[in-house]
């Protein structure tokens, strides 16, 4: 099971679904997590089961007898480095074994404010198999990266990391 978590988390799953080449990420069961009302209302139109974290739901429910769970957050803001620990601790209290995030720094042109933010929310993490993507590596992989693509590229680089095997 993938869980999104947060406005990035929730762009790299839809990216993810749609761009993954193995079958198993593609046919994977989503998840959809924020605490933003209008973007779960949007999520939740298109068809996808969401959960509202500022509901407190539980996402304890939908991830029962999960054998391997995979959280997608970027982090840098709000939602998804608030959360990520939380759902992973309420996650492995379910009964899920084998709990990986997988999350992003933000770039650099991000701002300092941000980035600061994600290195508190990594450090949090601890407990956590987490592997930690850094958006600014992309700068230096990919000539062609702009401001206009740079999500995108990072988007790639969760998916890449999850068919990779190793997260
Ligand atoms: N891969 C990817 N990363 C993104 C995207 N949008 C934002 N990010 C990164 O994720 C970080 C967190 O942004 P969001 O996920 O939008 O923030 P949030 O967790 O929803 O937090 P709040 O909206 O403040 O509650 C940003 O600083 C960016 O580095 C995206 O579409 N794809
Ligand atoms: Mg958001």
């Amino acid at each position: 099971m993938i869980l999104a978590i947060g406005g990035a988390g929730c762009n790299m799953a839809e990216t993810i679904m749609r761009e993954a080449s193995a079958h198993w990420v593609r046919e994977a069961t989503y998840i959809f997590a924020d605490s933003d009302h209008t973007r779960l209302a949007e999520l939740a139109k298109r068809g996808y089961q969401t959960i509202s974290l500022k509901d407190n739901e539980n996402p304890c429910e939908v991830v029962k007898g999960v054998e391997k769970l995979y959280l997608l957050a970027g982090m840098g803001d709000k939602t998804g480095s608030e959360y990520v620990n939380i759902v992973a601790d309420s996650a492995k209290a379910t009964g899920v074994q084998d709990v990986s995030a997988i999350v992003t720094t933000p770039f650099y042109f991000e701002g300092e404010g941000k980035i600061e933010k994600a290195k508190e929310a990594i450090e949090s993490l601890n407990g956590v198999k987490t592997t930690v993507l850094r958006n600014d590596d992309l700068l230096e992989k990919y000539a062609d990266i702009n401001f206009a693509t740079a999500f995108d590229y990072a988007d790639m680089s969760v998916l890449k990391a999850i068919e990779s095997g190793e997260v």
